[in-house]
């Protein structure tokens, strides 16, 4: 048996939208999808033993082929928690894009010096500790102390992923951490709670007062609640999280990166169209200053400087 009959993918796994439409939003020149992930394939890059999930294939050749198709410049990588950190496949990609992706690793504490700046010469920026209960195991903040303060020196910045509940026991940590911090999908809002309400606008305040801490404006297809997904032609697609990412995009103009998070892990509703999740952009960033700062000159400033 080969090792690629040996990944069966998780039961009820949505794989990611085939024949995605083209996005009526034309993006600016030199925008950058700024999370998205590669799969395997497993029979070349296996997934991790410890991993929470076992995904479809998503390979570098379908990610590029999506960028060239949605009309984005440039992509940063993050390793997905299904390889653990082993970060071949995400190194594979940053080698073979000719400069046009960047990547956020996965490390351990056993990672050496030499890893670290073999990592930095094909491409890697930062490092991404996920707090996501059901697809990391704990990690004492002590390690992770200490390998932000290993990465930091390379100007590396930490990418942390958590869900907005856990947010008051992990603010002091993260408001300690020596590099820029990036936070994932907005720190993840339950959108039917009122935008100016206690839990969403800790996560402002968390941002407002640290110049250092960024966020990631993506994954509505995530975090909606009442939709409408992008499917079928929909030009305005999950408004319930509309005002949550307007009040970021509008505060915070040089701090916030977008990216279309294809292949989309986990999903269980449906399979967003990624031309469609493109579209959704000016919703958040209605004017061109807006959108060329979050998808040309904050991604590459943090990751092309
Ligand atoms: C995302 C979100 C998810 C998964 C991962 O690394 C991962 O496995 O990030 C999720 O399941 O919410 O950003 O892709």
């Amino acid at each position: 048996m080969s090792l690629a009959e040996s990944f069966v993918k998780t039961p009820g796994w949505l794989d990611y939208y085939s024949g995605p439409s083209k996005p009526r939003f034309q993006l600016p020149a030199g925008a950058v999808d700024a999370h998205c992930h590669v799969f395997g394939p497993g029979d070349v890059f296996p997934y991790a033993p410890q991993r929470k999930y076992t995904p479809c294939d998503a390979p570098k050749e379908a990610l590029f082929a999506l960028r060239d198709h949605l009309g984005f410049e440039k992509n940063v990588i993050v390793q997905a928690t299904c390889h653990g950190t082993d970060n071949r496949a995400l190194l594979d990609a940053l080698k073979s894009s000719g400069g046009r992706a960047r990547g956020v690793a996965t490390v351990s504490q056993d990672v050496t010096d030499t890893e670290l700046q073999a990592m930095h010469a094909a491409g890697v920026r930062g490092t991404r500790f996920n707090f996501v209960r059901r697809l990391a195991d704990f990690t004492p903040p002590k390690v992770l102390a200490d390998l932000a303060a290993r990465i930091a020196p390379l100007g590396w910045h930490v990418v942390v992923y958590f869900e907005a509940k856990d947010l008051p026991e992990l603010y002091d940590f993260f408001t300690q951490l020596p590099t820029t911090v990036v936070v994932d999908h907005m720190g993840r809002p339950d959108v039917t709670q009122p935008v100016d309400g206690p839990e969403f606008q800790r996560f402002v305040r968390l941002l407002a007062e640290h110049p250092n801490i960024w966020t990631k404006v993506s994954c509505p297809e995530r975090l909606s609640q009442s939709g409408p997904p992008a499917l079928d032609g929909e030009q305005y697609a999950y408004r319930d999280v509309v005002p949550f990412a307007c009040q970021l995009v509008q505060s915070f103009p040089d701090r916030v990166l977008w990216g279309t998070d294809w292949p989309h892990p986990n999903l269980k509703s449906h399979m967003p169209d990624d031309g469609l999740l493109v579209d959704y952009i000016p919703q958040i960033a209605p004017t061109a200053e807006l959108q060329r700062k979050l998808l040309v000159d904050n991604p590459n400033r943090l990751y092309w400087r």
